[in-house]
């Protein structure tokens, strides 16, 4: 069953990820902030117990897009023009948060982090046998990545809001995408996307020594 017209649908939203690498492996900042729009979008959809965490990801995705409709806009265009432009005008804060604490590289960091859990999260629930718990794959995902940047107040949170989430069919269902078996297919065609991404991310971050940013 495909989704209904106009309905929401998780495939556009990681199709975002597909446009946001060039030829040139270049990472567009406007399709990469539209993508996370989305997924902010799907995560309200799924109750309010997750709200802390949308807010969080709005918050960053705002600072993100004030760059990108500001002044110095064509530095934003790329994640690449975006990080030369801030290092060669000292506008990273690289020991510790102190005059610039919003810079685009930091913020930008924090959303490549849960990037990582995404892929890691769509991957085991792409792969999952049909009767696995969705809070399961949720978890093990979010301690082999984000779960190491976080206090254990916001660990300790996230893992009891991981338990309201819908079975894995459930899940496979509200994504809108049409059966679970069709959105299987459909993650199985996205994840490759979202993975360039982050792997361009995490290269152009490594070369540039900024994979700590405070
Ligand atoms: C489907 C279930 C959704 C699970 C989402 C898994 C991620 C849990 C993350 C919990 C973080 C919540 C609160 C905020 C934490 C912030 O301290 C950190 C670091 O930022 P800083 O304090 O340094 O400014 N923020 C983050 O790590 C960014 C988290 C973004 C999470 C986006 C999730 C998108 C989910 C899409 C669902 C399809």
């Amino acid at each position: 069953m495909a989704a209904a017209a106009g309905a929401f649908s998780l495939r556009e939203v990681l199709s975002a990820f597909q446009a946001a690498v060039t030829e040139r492996r270049e990472v567009l900042l406007g399709p990469y902030l539209r993508g996370w729009r989305g997924l902010v979008r799907f995560l309200n959809s799924l109750g309010a117990i997750f709200s802390f965490i949308s807010k969080d990801a709005v918050a960053k995705i705002q600072i993100m897009e004030s760059y990108c409709g500001g002044e110095r806009q064509e530095e934003y265009r790329t994640l690449q023009s975006m990080v030369a432009y801030e290092l060669a005008s000292g506008l990273v804060d690289i020991q510790r948060r102190s005059e610039h604490p919003d810079s685009g590289c930091r913020t930008l960091l924090r959303l490549h982090r849960a990037l990582r859990w995404l892929q890691l999260f769509l991957e085991g629930l792409r792969t999952a046998q049909e009767d696995s718990k969705t809070s399961t794959i949720c978890t093990d995902s979010y301690n082999a990545s984000l779960a190491a940047y976080h206090p254990w107040v916001i660990r300790k949170a996230a893992t009891v809001a991981f338990c309201a989430l819908p079975s894995r069919n459930a899940f496979l269902e509200i994504m809108n995408v049409g059966t679970p078996e069709e959105a299987v297919v459909m993650l199985g065609d996205a994840l490759p996307h979202i993975s360039s991404v982050y792997g361009i991310t995490e290269e152009l971050y490594a070369q540039h020594k900024l994979l700590n940013l405070p």
